[in-house]
């Protein structure tokens, strides 16, 4: 062969792979994963605008829909339904990454890969599902302990890399970045402190709210999904280490650290979202301001919420509750500041790092959370990257987590530690579907992950791409 002969093949076996890992990075869901696992719970047929589109068998239409949400009749023209299905992707600590002045350029080169390679699996997941809800388990960040001009730089990697949303959703984190002025906590930490404790609770309840920015929008015609930020141990420390700025800006970028939504309150497909700041909820606490405001939080919902409440709850919390060891990966695990740690002498004896809820806590608070026996209840969960799908069984007079439920005594409540969404765990998106069944008048819900790949994959098919675009320019010009 000649010279020229094996650079055109070169470059066209080059084209080939290059299509062939792009295709398996944008199909993945339905490449990886078993049928259904990538789609809601008993998803209805998709249906096309183009008519002749229709015709197509299932499942093939199904897989071309998906694949291409543009061809799909427009979720606007949805058939409007009070009975709405729950629909909300969950991901697990992405826990993202800085550069500091040390960090090597194949580091940096990573980091900055990464971001894009979460991006991909957000972008994917929402075109194909357009959830409802997106929910980021917490652990956003890789490390507590940042300036707030990092904390700024990562948000704005959050918003326009990895959860990329409309500009009114992320105009806050943009005008913040800009600024790029210290947050002044002092004046977050006097409004907090002033606070009357119904008010803040008050505060604290929605009804009906799928839009944070429009509270009278309704799906299908919402812009994006309600996007809701958990509190992680790296975003604002264990309850030892969390200070008034960690929550000042967390509050400041990615909402309040405790909240409930009620729906379709007093109907029969009443329930709510609960989102929990489990890293306050036990000390010491280097301010246990955190752990009143907290404590609080749930009395009130017990208190004021659950005696009119006659529904199911889905709660969001980053920290599972106990369990005994061997029943999920990390098994129970308290540790505490002792006077080995000499750095900052003031934390001594102060909770440094918890792996579950403890046993006291969980009882507590899975009594408030889920007050229905007759009703199934569901928690979502981070922390342990490995994930983890466990019930809690109420027996004789306590919860007991297992494998299995138990449903003798009430309805049990399934927790799911929801797997991390990072390369090293096959880049999972957590699919909880809720569905309203008539007949026995209850939610119920299925869970479901679709995985992708390690983020070399997706590496691949950039460089792939750019070689064989670089390989064509070379013989384009060279004619
Ligand atoms: C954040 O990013 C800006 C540039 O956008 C940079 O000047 C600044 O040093 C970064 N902050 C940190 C702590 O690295
Ligand atoms: C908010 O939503 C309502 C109901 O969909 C719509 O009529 C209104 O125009 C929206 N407002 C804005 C500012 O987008
Ligand atoms: C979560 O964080 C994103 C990014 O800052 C923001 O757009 C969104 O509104 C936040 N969610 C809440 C409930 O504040
Ligand atoms: C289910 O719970 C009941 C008590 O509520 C208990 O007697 C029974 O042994 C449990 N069943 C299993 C399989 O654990
Ligand atoms: C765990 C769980 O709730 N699984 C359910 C998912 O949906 C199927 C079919 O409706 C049920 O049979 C499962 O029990």
């Amino acid at each position: 062969m000649t010279g020229s002969r094996i650079w055109g093949s070169l470059k066209w076996v080059v084209t080939i792979v290059a299509v062939a890992l792009n295709a398996f990075v944008y199909f993945y869901p339905d490449i990886l994963n078993a049928p259904g696992q990538c789609n809601w719970h008993n998803q209805a047929p998709l249906t096309s605008k183009h008519s002749y589109l229709n015709k197509i068998p299932s499942p093939w239409r199904d897989y071309v829909l998906s694949n291409f949400p543009s061809l799909r009749t427009p979720k606007e023209e949805e058939p409007y339904s009070n009975i709405r299905d729950i629909k909300l992707l969950a991901f697990g600590d992405p826990q993202i990454n800085g550069n500091w002045a040390s960090t090597k350029y194949i580091k940096r080169l990573d980091n900055y890969g990464n971001d894009y390679y979460l991006g991909h699996i957000y972008k994917t997941m929402k075109n194909r599902l357009e959830p409802d809800y997106v929910a980021v388990m917490g652990d956003l960040f890789s490390s507590q302990w940042i300036l707030d001009s990092e904390f700024y730089n990562r948000t704005y990697r959050f918003v326009e890399r990895l959860f990329t949303r409309l500009p009114e959703y992320k105009q806050n984190v943009l005008e913040t970045h800009a600024k790029h002025e210290d947050y002044d906590w002092m004046g977050f930490h006097d409004r907090e402190k002033a606070m009357d404790p119904v008010e803040r609770f008050n505060s604290r309840v929605y009804n009906d709210v799928y839009d944070w920015y429009n509270y009278s929008a309704k799906p299908p015609a919402i812009k994006e999904p309600l996007f809701i930020n958990l509190t992680g141990n790296h975003d604002i420390g264990y309850s030892g280490d969390a200070t008034w700025q960690h929550m000042a800006r967390f509050h400041l970028l990615f909402g309040q650290n405790n909240y409930v939504i009620n729906y379709n309150k007093g109907s029969p497909q009443e329930w709510r979202l609960v989102v929990l700041d489990s890293l306050t909820l036990e000390g010491p606490a280097l301010q246990p301001e955190f752990l009143d405001y907290t404590w609080s939080f749930l009395e009130n919902l017990r208190d004021r919420e659950n005696p009119t409440f006659k529904g199911s709850t889905v709660l969001l919390t980053h920290i599972p509750f106990y369990k005994k060891e061997g029943i999920c990966m990390d098994g129970p695990e308290h540790i505490y500041y002792d006077e080995t740690y000499t750095r900052e002498t003031y934390k001594n004896g102060n909770l440094r790092s918890q792996n579950h809820l403890s046993y006291e806590t969980t009882q507590k608070a899975l009594g408030i959370l889920f007050p229905n026996e007759d009703k199934p209840g569901i928690s979502l969960t981070g922390h342990d990257h490995e994930g983890c799908d466990s019930y809690y069984n109420f027996e004789g007079d306590h919860w007991v987590a297992s494998k299995t439920p138990n449903a003798s005594q009430r309805a049990p409540v399934r927790e799911i530690v929801v797997r991390s969404m990072m390369g090293d765990f096959d880049g999972q998106t957590g699919i909880l579907t809720g569905q309203f069944d008539e007949t026995s008048s209850k939610w119920e819900f299925n869970f479901s992950y679709c995985s992708f790949v390690v983020q070399h994959w997706w590496w691949a098919s950039k460089v792939t791409a750019a070689i064989s675009l670089l390989l064509h320019s070379i013989s384009f010009i060279s004619r």
